[in-house]
């Protein structure tokens, strides 16, 4: 399976920093949505799952297609809840409906990030909607009851290596888990509208107790009310992952230097860029004074 991005000579980066600024304008305007924790964590969620179900073996999966937009997809479990991001672009959608749904959920995960404090991500438009065929099946998408031998081999399937798997994990300082969706309870930390490092700081510094939640479910729990799943402590528990995690939480800009290339490299799993294809940096609204 060969992904060749379509570069549409057409379109400058002007007609996507104006997309950028609608998503994140009306992430400004919906702030109530999840306890005020807003539409910014949910929409890093639906760019890493509609990219997170790449296989190298075969190329097939990933962002290009956009078939999160199919039902199959978005029905597969691990998905449950994320129609809430979807919505959310709809509007978006309507008003830019020249742009493929591929690029519309990895603009709206990168535009979250930034407009979070997070780093800069680089974005290269290209992806071209695929019929529903192209969808991949249920279950590519990991797992949270799992130890680092599970982690290691899930993130070699995406082709990364450890330090691209917990920098990439890192992302879980953003926003909640909910018993309705996953079966697991609570936030990661305090700042769960920030970017920040803080997932790390937690990791080391929180003392962690193994309980069974409301939904039976095994998560380990902090006296701050902060939540790792266990996929989340496999990264203390690991010699390997554990010097990493201590180099992110000691060093936010070697994390967020780190995240900004592991995530565009997961947005871009699987695409072919010819030669010359444009690469954008957008600016945050504060960039702008909007
Ligand atoms: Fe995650 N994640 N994630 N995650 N995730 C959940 C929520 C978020 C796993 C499991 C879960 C990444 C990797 C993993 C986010 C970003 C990333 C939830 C709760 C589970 C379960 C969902 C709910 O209940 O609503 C597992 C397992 C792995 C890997 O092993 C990666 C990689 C990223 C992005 C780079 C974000 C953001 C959330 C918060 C969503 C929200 O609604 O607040």
């Amino acid at each position: 399976i060969v992904h060749i991005a379509a570069v549409n000579k057409e379109r400058t980066i002007d007609d996507y920093q104006r997309i950028y600024n609608k998503i994140a304008e009306k992430i400004r305007e919906d702030d109530e949505y999840d306890g005020y924790i807003g539409y910014g964590p949910i929409l890093v969620r639906l760019g890493w799952h509609s990219s997170g179900t790449y296989n190298k073996e075969n190329n097939s999966g990933g962002s290009y297609g956009g078939t999160y937009r199919f039902k199959l997809e978005n029905t597969d479990p691990s998905n449950n809840g994320l129609q809430n991001a979807a919505h959310f672009l709809d509007p978006i959608y309507k008003e830019f409906n020249w742009i493929s749904h591929g690029d519309l959920y990895t603009l709206g995960a990168v535009c979250a990030v930034q407009e979070a404090q997070g780093p800069k991500i680089k974005w290269r438009p290209g992806r071209v909607d695929l019929p529903e065929s192209a969808t991949p099946e249920n279950g590519r998408l990991p797992d949270a009851v799992n130890g680092a031998d599970y982690v290691r081999n899930f993130y070699a399937r995406l082709k990364m290596n450890d330090r691209e798997a917990v920098a990439l994990t890192g992302a879980h300082c953003l926003g909640r888990t909910h018993l309705k969706n996953s079966g697991f309870d609570g936030p990661w930390g305090a700042a769960s509208s920030s970017f920040t490092n803080e997932f790390f700081v937690n990791l080391l510094n929180e003392q962690w107790k193994l309980e069974k939640n409301a939904a039976g479910n095994k998560q380990y729990d902090s006296p701050k009310g902060y939540m790792m799943l266990e996929t989340d402590y496999a990264l203390v528990q690991d010699p390997i992952y554990l010097k990493i995690v201590k180099e992110y939480a000691n060093n936010e800009a070697s994390f967020f230097k780190d995240f900004a290339s592991s995530f565009q490299k997961l947005l871009e799993n699987g695409i072919d860029y010819p030669k010359g294809a444009p690469e954008y940096v957008f600016k945050t609204l504060d960039d702008q004074d909007m």
